[in-house]
């Protein structure tokens, strides 16, 4: 079989007060596709991440201050235009840094990195603010309204599963809101981040305002910049327990987090629903993007009845799907040891293991789109986030059983339903532990909609005017009238 192989059209640079350079040791840029060499990129040192946030805090008093709403607005589209311009190189580099297959990121990731920047642009001019009429004791009134001013220094740091569309989507309503940035992006991808540096920059946004480092998390660029006592706020996206180290350093300084953490999400399959939509929908939301998407179902709960039928057609959809690779060597290590693990404990009835391509992609990082069953609740292939292309079965009996199913375990990100009863449908979707829940589809996204997770899945909500708000610091004006 013949693939595609990309390069990346621009060398990885860091993005400082309005320079690019490459300070710092370089280190190798890898195809997960094949395991080839595509690139190097810069670690930076404490000394870059510190310019950086000078830079940034530097920006708050230039001249980005006295633009309006409108004109941040008329900036935003701007981007969203240069990154249409260069949609090509964009998919390209996106591809050569995950693996992931064209039509994945020229219809999802580089349309909605385009978008975050459209919709935050809108969503932001068109906000209103809250007004009160105060009655005085002197009889004379007073008039409170709300004044939303920047936080100032805001770290986006974010994974590298949907890298543009995850960076951006910080991004976006942080400079919509009047912030500066200091982004950094996953050192496993950090390409399309230097793209949209390089269409910022072109784009004539004031120097300083965005500012783009690149590097490793623990003990690197990720810690010295979401630790730092010069940034105001932090944006995350990435594993829980990584959140945990961020707001252990952020908690020095008090700042504030907003944070996507992982997921472990459950599908529920009613006997009333149309099983042919569920196993379409569960194959999507299982295997998109090999399931290494947060809002990937890794557990589906099928009432008994259709159970048999339901488990045949999914693996039998399971071996036909088209995937991608893991990202890096160390998680498909991971992955697979997890299937080690649950085939000796349960049955696996599609995928399992690595595939034998008998060519270059033998020294990529690919796991076979897997089903698994038989695993007891406890097991850690039914407990812990795989982030991979890994699905696990088990029946059901009652509505009653499956919420409680769904609901169990560490995590609270998102649910898909799949039920041809409308009432039980609004029933049960309400009852779910989590910050999402889909009926009879998946992964439908309305970017004004709260997004986020509950428990060990997040804190905080970003999408519409959650994130306008996290982005924003309301402040109460009194005038006596
Ligand atoms: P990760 O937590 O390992 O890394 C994410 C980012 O944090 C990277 O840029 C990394 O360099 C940085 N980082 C790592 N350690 C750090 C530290 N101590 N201090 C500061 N920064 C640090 O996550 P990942 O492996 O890149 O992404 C996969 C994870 O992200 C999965 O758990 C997945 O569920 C989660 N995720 C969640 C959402 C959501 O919206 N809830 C979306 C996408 C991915
Ligand atoms: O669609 C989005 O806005 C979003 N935040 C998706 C997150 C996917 C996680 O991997």
């Amino acid at each position: 079989m013949k693939w595609e192989v990309y390069e990346v059209s621009s060398p990885v640079r860091h993005y400082t007060g309005g320079r690019f350079h490459t300070t710092g040791e370089p280190f190798p840029l890898i195809d997960p596709v094949d395991g080839r060499t595509v690139g190097t990129v810069p670690e930076a040192d404490r000394a870059t991440v510190d310019a950086a946030v000078r830079a940034a805090r530097e920006a708050l008093s230039g001249p980005w201050a006295s633009y309006t709403a409108a004109d941040r607005a008329r900036m935003l589209h701007r981007i969203a235009d240069g990154i249409e311009a260069r949609f090509e190189e964009f998919v390209a580099a996106e591809c050569a840094d995950t693996g992931k297959p064209r039509e994945l990121a020229a219809a999802v990731d580089v349309p909605r990195g385009v978008a975050n920047f459209r919709a935050y642009a809108d969503l932001s001019v068109s906000r209103g603010e809250q007004a009160w009429h105060t009655e005085a004791p002197e009889g004379r009134g007073a008039l409170n309204y709300t004044v939303r001013k920047p936080l100032g220094v805001v770290a986006v740091v974010a994974p590298w599963n949907l890298p543009l569309l995850l960076l951006t989507w910080k991004v976006a309503p942080a400079l919509a809101m009047g912030n500066t940035v200091v982004a950094k992006p996953s050192e496993l991808t950090p390409s399309t981040a230097h793209l949209l540096a390089e269409v910022i920059d072109a784009a004539q946004l004031p120097a300083g305002v965005f500012n783009l480092v690149h590097g490793h998390g623990a003990d690197a660029a990720g810690a010295w910049l979401t630790g730092h006592p010069g940034v105001d706020a932090v944006a995350f996206t990435g594993e829980s327990a990584t959140g945990s180290a961020i707001m252990r350093a952020a908690a020095d300084h008090l700042t504030p987090v907003s944070f996507e953490l992982g997921g472990k999400n459950a599908g529920l399959v009613f006997a009333d629903a149309d099983l042919e939509a569920a196993v379409a929908g569960t194959l999507r939301s299982s295997f998109t993007n090999s399931g290494q998407v947060c809002l990937c179902t890794e557990r589906v709960y099928v009432e008994r009845p259709v159970f048999e039928e339901f488990a045949e057609a999914l693996a039998r959809g399971a071996r036909e799907v088209a995937y991608g690779p893991m990202v890096s060597a160390e998680h498909r290590d991971k992955v697979l040891g997890h299937l080690r693990r649950a085939a000796g404990d349960g049955r696996v009835l599609a995928g399992g293991g690595a595939p034998e391509f008998g060519d270059a992609r033998d020294g990529g990082f690919w796991v076979r789109p897997t089903v698994l069953a038989g695993l007891p609740e406890d097991h850690p292939a039914v407990r812990e986030e795989i982030f991979g292309p890994v699905v696990h079965l088990a029946p059901f009996d009652t509505e009653e059983e499956a919420v409680a199913l769904a609901n169990a375990g560490p995590y609270g990100l998102a649910a898909t339903v799949w039920t041809g009863d409308l009432a039980r449908a609004h029933r049960v979707a309400p009852r779910l532990d989590v910050g999402i829940a889909w009926v009879n589809t998946w992964n439908l996204r309305d970017l004004r909609t709260p997004f986020g997770g509950v428990k060990a899945s997040g804190i905080g909500r970003e999408g519409g005017h959650h994130s306008l708000d996290f982005f924003s610091e309301p402040m109460n004006v009194c005038v006596r009238i």
